[in-house]
């Protein structure tokens, strides 16, 4: 097996960005060898990070599917992967962020519409916005291949700015409380589609599990065999069209927790 997960939200509580009671299932997949594939909004520095904290060497996908990060040797079957720090090779399937930053300024001259991209706030301001301490708001900002706005759009302005966003080749997906926008095609599906070929490619046939929470986690949900929803804080669903789907019956880390041990159970009969 190989578990795909959402960060914020799901395996990182939403409003303190901590795993919380997840690190005893995180434990239990590491002492079955079980590969924990992050697939989240948040950049390539700031999941190194959660990588660290939590001891795992697995591949990440970060910006909402827009590039694949595969530690060097993982997979001895040949990919298309190029190196770069960190001793990781990048598959890049997304925009360049500085052309998504371009787009969006030609966008907002376009319509006249009003949103804000963390590029053009100063770092307290990200911090206050996200909760998150100066030097974690640093590396949210630290964007390769996407952008995170911030709009309070109602569904007339939400059309007008998805048209001129596919016209401009992007798409935007709403997290747990944002809004990303990465190149169009790109999503968390299609980055689990490759990446899931290339354990295949090395293991064989795998059982592919999911979890998320928010809308954009829903092509990843879709593109795994088991897709489990966890509960937001307040203790509802979103919702969420996954053929499927296992809801689970607590928020965050909580959730992901009895997710994991459902499904160990599981594989154990
Ligand atoms: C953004 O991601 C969240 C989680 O889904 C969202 O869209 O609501 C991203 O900018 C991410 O990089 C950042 O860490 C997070 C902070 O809350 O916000
Ligand atoms: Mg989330
Ligand atoms: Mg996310």
């Amino acid at each position: 097996p190989v578990v795909f997960t959402d960060l914020d939200g799901t395996l990182l509580d939403l409003h303190t960005y901590d795993p919380g009671p997840a690190r005893e299932a995180v434990a239990l997949l590491q002492e079955r060898r079980i590969p924990i594939v992050f697939c989240s909004s948040k950049t390539r520095a700031e999941q190194l990070v959660y990588r660290r904290l939590l001891r795992i060497q697995d591949p990440f996908i970060v910006e909402n599917g827009a590039a694949i990060f595969i530690p060097k040797g993982y997979f001895t079957v040949p990919h298309e992967a190029r190196p770069t720090s960190h001793g990781l090779e990048v598959i890049e399937l997304g925009r360049p962020a500085a052309a998504i930053r371009r787009a969006l300024r030609e966008i907002r001259k376009e319509t006249g519409l009003s949103f804000q991209g963390y590029h053009e706030m100063t770092l307290e301001e990200v911090s206050r916005l996200t909760g998150l301490p100066p030097e974690a708001a640093r590396r949210a900002t630290a964007r390769e291949y996407s952008e995170t706005i911030v709009v309070d759009f109602g569904p007339a302005d939400w059309q007008r700015f998805n048209a001129a966003l596919v016209a401009h080749g992007l798409v935007c997906f709403a997290g747990g409380r944002f809004h990303t926008v990465v190149g169009l095609g790109t999503d968390k599906g299609r980055a689990v589609h490759l990446l899931a070929e290339l354990y295949r490619r090395q293991y064989g046939s795998i059982l592919t599990i999911g979890l998320g929470d928010s809308p954009n986690d829903v092509p990843m949900l879709r593109a795994v065999e088991r897709p489990f929803l966890v509960q937001r804080p307040d203790g509802s669903w979103e919702s969420v069209d996954v053929p499927g789907l296992v809801p689970v019956p607590a928020p965050g880390p909580e959730g992901w927790r009895m997710a994991i041990e459902q499904l160990l159970t599981q594989l154990a009969v």
